[in-house]
């Protein structure tokens, strides 16, 4: 059996051609369908559907043998543990530093900053020796400047719409971001012809 990890929304959505490139077809459409394990037209090949930000953790453990996940969220989780072999340059981005676009930044205490990132952003201004206060938040990060909660956010940028729409600029660019491949460890030797199979086919499809 061949478990596929990955979330609903922008990666499911640019990750099922490439699947279907690699014969994986889904047998309910993912986007309606409320199961949680999707079988496909392989009977040893189920897609398991997860939050994005939970992708590394199930294939770090081995509940799925591989996984799709943002390079964001690999960053984020920052584990060893993982193979990520391929690229698979979908859901595009950039992780920034944003603020508004007329601030005024603090001298007189630390900057805040509002993220998700809590390991990236710690070690981005840590790169840049300047001591910053995270405060850790779940969504909506693009609010906290506009009240007050937060002098700067870190989060993934795409058409920087969301920014413009609330009077917030890039101010610093972390890393580009895309879609990778990763796998389990473990997986890769005992499933090894059925993932290195997987992966092939999948570099075919991303070319
Ligand atoms: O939504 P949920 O809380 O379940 O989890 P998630 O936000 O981590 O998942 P999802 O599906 O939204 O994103 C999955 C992955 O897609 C992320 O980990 C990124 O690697 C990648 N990705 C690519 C993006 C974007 N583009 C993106 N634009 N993830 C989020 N966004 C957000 C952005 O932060 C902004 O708030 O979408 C909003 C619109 O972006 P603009 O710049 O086009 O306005
Ligand atoms: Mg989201």
């Amino acid at each position: 059996m061949l478990k596929i990890a990955l979330s609903k929304g922008r990666i499911l959505e640019e990750t099922l051609p490439l699947l279907a490139h690699a014969g994986i077809i889904p047998v309910d459409d993912p986007n309606k369908s409320r199961k949680l394990i999707l079988d496909t037209n392989l009977d040893d090949v189920k897609l398991v559907i997860i939050r994005a930000a939970d992708v590394p953790t199930y294939v770090e453990y081995g509940a799925a043998d591989v996984g799709i996940s943002g390079k964001d969220v690999l960053m984020e989780h920052d584990s060893s543990e993982l193979y990520e072999p391929l690229d698979l340059k979908i859901a595009k981005c950039r992780l920034m530093v944003a603020g508004k676009v007329n601030e005024q930044l603090p001298t007189h205490r630390r900057l805040r900053i509002a993220t998700k990132f809590v390991k990236i952003t710690q070690r981005f201004f840590a790169q840049q020796a300047q001591q910053v206060e995270i405060i850790k938040l779940y969504g909506s990060m693009e609010l906290a400047p506009l009240v007050g909660l937060a002098d700067q956010i870190v989060d993934v940028v795409d058409t920087g719409n969301t920014l413009r729409a609330n009077g917030l600029e890039p101010k610093a660019h972390i890393a580009d971001i895309s879609s990778r491949l990763v796998v389990n460890k473990a997986a890769f030797k005992t499933n090894h012809a059925k993932i290195q199979q997987l992966i092939q086919k999948l570099a075919e499809a991303v070319r």
